[in-house]
């Protein structure tokens, strides 16, 4: 695995310049996933905060090659590249690595584009999907997306009288993606890099399709300090809202145990979108937000046999 040093002199595959807001979390997952691929890359990434603030035509921010497609078919469009590829391998008319990844949010994958990805990862395609998750279509205006938490305040799911913020589950996209049966998928965050890096390069050893979910904040639509960012994602996995982990060929595997496990409180109080939680003097939303992650946690460690 690379040191951070190696990391830091590896070509920055995203300069500075583009147009994501101080603290944004995506900047960093893209870099990160990219500086982790030693091969030259080929990049889809569908529509969303991501292609908008680093594409505004005539600029671009990608110093790698970067094809940006509609919302909804970034795994469709990296499908077709990698079947180029392997048809010009056969010919005898490119006989050098590349490698082939897809990124896009939550809302282009865990809603607008999973018919794309499921039908190129049932295909069985060898590229690496890449959803950096901010919990919610945030280029539109903070709409709720199938990753947003339970409990967590959005612009279609408005904390006030009627309803005290999303009423479901975060979809569990991991999961999903672990029934196809392809050789890797995977869950991490930008604050740990060395999971994240060590989780790109098993994803580019399998010779088959590989999704990686990247926690990503965003400082506009979770209400936080941009300076926060990182710290939150420690958070996030610290109290086991969002936990580390990678299914191997099936097999599930958690890659990080906090040594406390923190109460729920301690990543949702910076958080704006989470600030009737605290208002709620009955304090039933906190306990049922709690509650609800303490299952999860539990039903993973089960899958994962580490109870
Ligand atoms: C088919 C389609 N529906 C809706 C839109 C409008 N749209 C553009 S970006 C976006 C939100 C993207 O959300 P997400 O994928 O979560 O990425 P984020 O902006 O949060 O980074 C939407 C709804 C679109 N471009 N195409
Ligand atoms: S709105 Fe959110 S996701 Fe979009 S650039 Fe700003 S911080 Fe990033």
């Amino acid at each position: 695995m690379p040191t951070l040093k190696q990391l830091a002199r590896r070509p920055n595959p995203l300069t500075g310049g583009h147009s994501a807001c101080a603290g944004c979390g995506f900047p960093q997952a893209i870099r990160l996933v990219l500086m982790s691929i030693e091969e030259p890359v080929v990049v889809a990434g569908a529509t969303g905060c991501m292609e908008v603030t680093t594409t505004t035509y005539p600029n671009t921010a990608w110093n790698v090659p970067f094809i940006h497609n509609a919302f909804e078919n970034a795994a469709a469009t990296i499908s077709g590249v990698e079947a180029a590829y392997k048809a010009l391998v056969r010919r005898g008319k490119i006989n050098k690595p590349i490698r082939f990844v897809a990124f896009g949010g939550d809302g282009g994958t865990y809603d607008i584009g999973l018919q794309a990805l499921s039908g190129a990862a049932e295909r069985g395609h060898r590229f690496l999907y890449v959803c950096y998750d901010n919990q919610a279509y945030m280029n539109t205006g903070i709409q709720r997306s199938g990753a947003t938490p339970f409990g967590a305040s959005t612009t279609t799911t408005p904390a006030g009288e009627v309803v005290p913020g999303k009423q479901q589950r975060r979809k569990d996209m991991a999961a999903i993606m672990a029934a196809h049966n392809i050789p890797y998928v995977a869950q991490t965050t930008i604050a740990h890099w060395q999971d994240l890096t060590r989780k790109v390069q098993r994803a580019m050893q399998v010779d088959g399709p590989a999704y990686l979910n990247v926690l990503a904040p965003c400082r506009l639509g979770w209400g936080t300090d941009p300076a926060m960012t990182i710290h939150l994602c420690e958070l996030a996995a610290d109290t086991c809202a969002w936990p580390l982990f990678e299914v191997d060929h099936g097999k599930w595997k958690v890659t990080y145990t906090p040594k406390t496990k923190l109460p729920i409180e301690e990543y949702l109080k910076p958080q704006e979108r989470f600030r009737h939680v605290f208002q709620d003097s009955t304090g039933g939303l906190l306990a049922a937000i709690q509650k609800d992650v303490d299952e999860q946690w539990q039903a993973l460690l089960a899958r994962a046999g580490q109870t």
